[in-house]
């Protein structure tokens, strides 16, 4: 594949630029409809579990929707479950016919994916799972050496046919490293990462490759929390619209986290210089539920308006106070404001910078600028009433990078 070898920083770029990702778990689970655990959880045989590939024939999967969905999200990257724990592919293998082209859909979902994506200016993330409930070797590796070991060669052998047939891929991210009784560094060599990433990076020089195969690598991925890395490491919190019950699609979900509170979490995100992938849960026929595509397409008219206060953010030195976060750019701090003043008065304390303009992303408003004691810049005569219900952004135009004091 192209390019010269780049930095960490270099190949992080687009990465801290893009700030927003959208997660897709999608594969046969779908079809039972109570999330991507179930054949585990319900201790399914295999080869009953394996049926379901023959129902598995998605007659409304439209990948150039998908994206147009994770695009008017105001997304930048998109990752797919390319294999999940069960085993079954969602794309051509030749080490394995439980793949979705050796048996009823017979398409190739990632080559689709991937094609619409790239269609769609999108960054390109494959998600796959080590791990696969099929092999007793993983349950038990010393009880079953010779099919842990075959568990693991598939393995190589499909990240190889992942980073080999689908053109050049941006992420690629990984997951199930975990094997019941080896502890977390004996994973690297129990699945030979430190080889099979080596091959990746040969393929894809500029490649990101997250931490969930014994190896730091290039991103750390808390999930289902918001939760910062040291400043220069690169983070994505990934998290489910519903509640943490299922990735995969889930029948009766009921729990769906409102608007505010995923808007919340991406600039939570933001303000640490992390990334937040959010999920969605396709149906098994492809197409996307209301409460996803709706939830969706709220993060992505404010995003619109406010998206300069999050692609690319850098921390910013100084807090919001009582009534939100703070993210910044340059010379320009964004004062997030989730919980309006009643009075249409904002406390920003310690910003040691002259705030030379202060002004509502989206309508204009301007605040007028009063510095009080102990550094307290207070923006004043703003209106009455919150100009966005979920988040509204002040833009702090400042003398210089923000500071703190
Ligand atoms: O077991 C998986 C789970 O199904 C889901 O894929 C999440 C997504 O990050 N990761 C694992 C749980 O940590």
């Amino acid at each position: 594949m192209t390019g010269q070898v780049q930095s960490y920083e270099e190949r992080m770029k687009w990465f801290h630029e893009a700030r927003f990702g959208m997660f897709i778990h999608w594969g046969l689970y779908a079809i039972l409809g109570r999330g991507e655990w179930v054949m585990h959880n319900e201790r399914i045989p295999a080869e009953e579990y394996a049926r379901l590939a023959k129902r598995f024939k998605p007659s409304k999967f439209d990948a150039d929707a998908w994206m147009s969905l994770a695009k008017e999200a105001g997304a930048k990257y998109v990752v797919l479950t390319t294999r999940h724990h069960d085993g079954f592919c969602l794309f051509d293998s030749y080490v394995s016919d439980f793949t979705s082209v050796r048996t009823a859909a017979k398409r190739d979902f990632v080559a689709e994916y991937v094609e619409a994506a790239r269609g769609a200016g999108l960054k390109v993330g494959l998600y796959y799972s080590w791990l696969d409930w099929r092999f007793r070797g993983y349950f038990d590796v010393k009880a079953h050496p010779e099919s842990a070991r075959s568990m693991v060669n598939q393995a190589q052998a499909q990240i190889r046919e992942l980073m080999t047939n689908y053109g050049e891929i941006d992420l690629l991210w990984y997951d199930g490293h975990w094997v019941p009784g080896l502890e977390e560094d004996q994973l690297a060599d129990f699945w030979g990462a430190k080889e099979v990433n080596a091959m990746a990076r040969e393929l894809h020089p500029n490649i990101i490759i997250n931490n969930r195969c014994g190896l730091k690598e290039d991103l750390d991925t808390p999930e289902q929390h918001v939760t910062a890395s040291e400043p220069g490491r690169g983070w994505e919190s990934c998290m489910t619209m519903g509640d943490s019950c299922g990735w995969g699609y889930t029948h009766n979900n009921p729990n769906f986290k409102s608007v505010p509170q995923l808007i919340q979490n991406l600039v939570t995100a933001a303000s640490g210089e992390g990334n937040y992938l959010l999920n969605i849960g396709p149906r098994p026929d492809g197409r996307i539920r209301r409460e996803e595509t709706q939830r969706l397409a709220a993060i992505g008219r404010w995003l619109a308006v406010n998206g300069e206060s999050i692609y690319g953010s850098q921390r910013c030195p100084f807090g919001a106070g009582m009534v939100g976060l703070t993210t910044a750019k340059d010379n320009t701090a964004y004062i997030h404001v989730f919980r309006w003043p009643k009075q249409g008065e904002i406390v920003v304390p310690g910003i040691k910078n002259t705030v030379e303009r202060a002004e509502v992303l989206g309508t204009g408003d301007r605040a007028v600028i009063e510095l009080r004691s102990n550094d307290r810049t207070f923006l004043r005569d703003l209106p009455q009433s919150p100009p966005d219900p979920y988040d509204t952004v002040i833009k702090l135009v400042l003398d210089g990078k923000p500071e703190a004091c």
